[in-house]
């Protein structure tokens, strides 16, 4: 028998192979429609722009020397470890439909591709200058394809991208507009195509949760579930509605071992989606506050203090953490979880931490039902197949 290569079916079990991120030639991501970047610190934001181009050779060094102590710590453990091809990111995209100015980086796989046990799945993204981010994987994914017979290669359909697929006003609803319309669940994307990040997606065996956020619509989210319940999969909708800018669930709900999730104290799930955790006996262990505030976080960087806990398990009992989270390294602890911190702060203004920056192609262990008390009803059994999500 043919070894497996590409067999992945939750976050926890034990890490045999994944790939990591690398900085080189990034560029700053682009103001578009789907993103609007901006600088830190509200008061020079008023003065200055947000930066456009390529990033400093030294910032990139930095981010990769952090990386590569990632990687050596993960062959410590015995992990194979696999690395983009190195992209030219400053190069502007043109398609029939939009324009973007250059591309952004490939320090974030966890975003762009995940593993839903054999299968290798490319997600649609959801910005512009993230449209191509597949490329500099592509080399990998061939190999895994011609390496392992079992391996299935999809590639999820390209959104259009074009001005009619967002809503720019998004960005110009003030705070109170947006916490007004929390339970609407309507972001800088509509309804009308579909659209997900890969990073909205959490692997729980074959139960799959799925973020609605600003990278992830409705569709994104009903298109998974017709793509993965014929294989076997459930795919449920979780909604965090205090997250007013949601992007990607791994600073916001991230499964550590079976029946343990850690979760963001600041960012509840919706009442009510708790209760098939709580039925199947799942542990919710709030996240303690994150060493730096957000006002603290690098310039840059455009993602939320909470990327402290974006942190990457390699068994069920071994968490790799960022350096400077003492007061997370110790709750773990408590939890009977071996925590492996490293310096990783560099990282953030390329979009990440430890989860993001790697997507993981190999893990121990088979698909298994972690909710056997569960109601679910799968799109077969509704109104011509037609689920509720789009009505
Ligand atoms: O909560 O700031 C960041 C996710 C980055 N991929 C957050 C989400």
């Amino acid at each position: 028998m043919q070894k497996r290569i590409v067999n992945a079916w939750n976050e926890w079990d034990e890490l045999e192979e994944i790939v990591v991120g690398i900085a080189d030639d990034a560029y700053f991501e682009p103001t578009e429609p789907g993103n609007r970047p901006t600088l830190r610190d509200k008061n020079i934001a008023e003065i200055l722009p947000f930066p456009r181009g390529f990033k400093k050779q030294e910032v990139t060094e930095k981010a990769n020397e952090e990386l590569n102590g990632l990687v050596t710590l993960l062959e410590s453990h015995c992990v194979t470890v696999r690395r983009p091809e190195k992209h030219n990111f400053g190069v502007s995209v043109k398609t029939p439909l939009f324009e973007v100015e250059n591309q952004y980086c490939a320090v974030c796989p966890r975003d762009v591709l995940i593993t839903f046990g054999n299968e290798i799945l490319e997600a649609t993204m959801s910005r512009r200058s993230r449209f191509f981010e597949y490329l500099p994987y592509r080399k990998l994914v061939y190999e895994y394809w011609h390496n392992d017979p079992y391996m299935i290669w999809n590639s999820a359909p390209k959104p259009t991208m074009q001005d009619a697929m967002y809503r720019e006003e998004f960005w110009e609803w003030p705070l109170e507009e947006r916490f007004k319309r929390m339970h609407d669940f309507e972001f800088c994307i509509t309804q009308d195509e579909v659209i997900f990040d890969a990073a909205d997606c959490s692997r729980f065996g074959c139960d799959i949760f799925v973020q609605e956020s600003m990278t992830t619509n409705r569709l994104g989210i009903l298109w998974l579930k017709r793509h993965l319940e014929p294989r076997g999969f459930r795919v449920h909708d979780v909604h965090f509605p205090l997250d007013l800018f949601p992007s990607h669930i791994d600073c916001t709900f991230v499964p550590l071992a079976p029946g343990v999730v850690l979760t963001n104290p600041e960012r509840p799930i919706k009442e009510g989606e708790e209760k098939v955790f709580m039925d199947n006996d799942w542990q919710f262990i709030e996240a303690p506050s994150p060493t730096s505030s957000n006002e603290e976080m690098p310039m840059f960087c455009q993602s939320s203090k909470w990327l402290a806990m974006n942190v990457l398990s390699i068994s069920p009992k071994k968490v790799i953490c960022e350096a400077q989270e003492h007061r997370l390294h110790d709750l773990l602890d408590k939890h009977g979880f071996e925590v492996y911190p490293i310096p990783f702060r560099n990282v953030y203004e390329f979009g990440g931490s430890l989860h993001c920056a790697t997507w993981d192609i190999r893990r121990r262990g088979t698909c298994e039902d972690y909710f056997p008390k569960l109601n679910y009803t799968p799109l077969a059994a509704t109104t011509n197949g037609v689920s509720c999500l789009i009505m």
